[in-house]
């Protein structure tokens, strides 16, 4: 997902880009906008967290773009590509290091494994919208 902050500052082209160059082909993609209730679906692993309110609420603050990527390898690369979740602890050339405020507003999502990425994948689309 490119999250709502990076929509909102307009960087939906700039990210995409990388994600182009970094070698992934996508599958799907959608701008959408997630309720807080959906949000809080998609984190239910984080919600005994303590910032489980505000990513909900955060998450829900505006649209998002939610794709699902395929290429050899692209949980682990995806990961290296969009950084450390605090960007302060980001790479330099990263996504978030570019283009993240802070640990809470972090641009994207990158799914953590192959299990999850297809139950968050088949969370914002339908076998009919792969392609
Ligand atoms: P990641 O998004 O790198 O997989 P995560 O799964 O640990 O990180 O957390 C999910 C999201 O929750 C993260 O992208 C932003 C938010 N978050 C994590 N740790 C946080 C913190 N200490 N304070 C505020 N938000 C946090
Ligand atoms: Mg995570």
């Amino acid at each position: 997902m490119i999250k709502p902050d990076a929509v909102r500052a307009g960087n939906i082209g700039n990210i995409l880009q990388m994600i182009n160059a970094a070698g992934f082909r996508i599958v799907a993609m959608k701008l959408t906008h997630m309720t807080k209730e959906r949000a809080g679906q998609f984190y239910e692993v984080h919600k005994e967290r303590p910032f489980y309110g505000e990513l909900c609420d955060f998450m829900s603050s505006g649209p998002i773009v939610a794709a699902i990527l395929e290429k050899n390898n692209a949980v682990e690369d995806f990961r290296k590509l969009i950084g450390a979740t605090n960007p302060a602890n980001a790479e330099p050339g990263t996504i978030r290091k570019l283009y993240a405020t802070s640990v809470g507003e972090n641009a994207v999502h990158g799914s953590d494994s192959d299990e999850n990425a297809a139950i968050e994948g088949a969370f914002h689309f339908s076998g009919m919208e792969l392609y």
